[in-house]
């Protein structure tokens, strides 16, 4: 059964490649923003506030767990920093002191609270994207700019975008059996994805030859999935 942990490491090592590299999508109440995706919109000079785009893709980001500290490369070489400025949460050309954390169930913090962080439209940005979705950040509630402010959390995971994702396993040479497994693309922090609830190690038989490993709709994000499911079949089989 080596070849199984063998391939469950070589999928981990794709899934931690770039170890502080972080999607970020919001939770919340509401039903269009849960799960939608952290992107940002230009501006100014390299100013791009952050957006929540339902059903889009998230940005990656780098975590700096040492400094607490959140990045994304612009371009090659051009870092911002997560920062809120004016009370809207941007990405800024130079760190202005807020601390960012990633808690174990994944979810962000800004200097030590998860609270504060609201999806708003309308805010009289200088670009005037009326129907954007902006992340604002107020501490004492939910802020009173813009015409539907909705209380988010940010949390590490992917974006429901792609919803279901399927998996397959097949056995390279021999195909004895082949399992097939629709992953619900749940973050990791949503604590009841029906996904996982049902997620009871599938009977996979193989032969010895190495399994393969088919994604649809393929990313960083869900290999984290694939991982996870090879973990429960990796655990089936020992
Ligand atoms: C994280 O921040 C610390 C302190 O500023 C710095 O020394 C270190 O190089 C940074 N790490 C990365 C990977 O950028
Ligand atoms: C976070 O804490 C730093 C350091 O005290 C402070 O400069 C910054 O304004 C705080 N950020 C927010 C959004 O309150
Ligand atoms: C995800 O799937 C659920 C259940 O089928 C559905 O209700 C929901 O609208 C889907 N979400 C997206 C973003 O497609
Ligand atoms: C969001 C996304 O990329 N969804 C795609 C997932 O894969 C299926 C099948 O290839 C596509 O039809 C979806 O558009």
């Amino acid at each position: 059964m080596k070849f199984t942990l063998l391939n469950t490491a070589a999928v981990a090592a794709v899934a931690l490649n770039g170890a502080n590299a972080l999607s970020l999508v919001a939770q919340s109440s509401s039903g269009d923003l849960n799960g939608a995706a952290l992107s940002s919109i230009h501006e100014g000079a390299a100013i791009d506030y952050v957006t929540l785009s339902p059903g889009g893709e998230s940005l990656s980001v780098d975590l700096n767990t040492t400094a607490s500290l959140i990045t994304y490369e612009l371009q090659p070489g051009i870092l911002q920093w997560l920062a809120v400025v004016g009370g809207v949460l941007q990405f800024y050309p130079e760190p202005v002191g807020d601390k960012f954390t990633v808690g174990s169930d994944g979810t962000l913090s800004l200097n030590g609270t998860s609270s504060g962080f609201y999806a708003c439209q309308n805010i009289n940005d200088p670009y005037n994207y009326q129907q954007t979705w902006f992340v604002l950040y107020s501490a004492s509630g939910q802020p009173t700019v813009g015409d539907s402010c909705t209380a988010v959390t940010l949390a590490s995971g992917s974006a429901s975008a792609s919803n279901a994702t399927t998996t397959t396993v097949t056995s390279a040479a021999n195909a004895v059996e082949t399992a097939e497994v629709t992953v619900t693309d749940c973050p990791e922090s949503v604590t009841n994805c029906p996904a996982r609830a049902t997620s009871a190690a599938p009977a996979v038989e193989t032969t010895g030859a190495s399994p393969t490993i088919e994604q649809t709709n393929g990313s960083g994000a869900v290999a984290i999935s694939a991982l996870a499911l090879l973990g429960s079949l990796s655990a089936f089989f020992l």
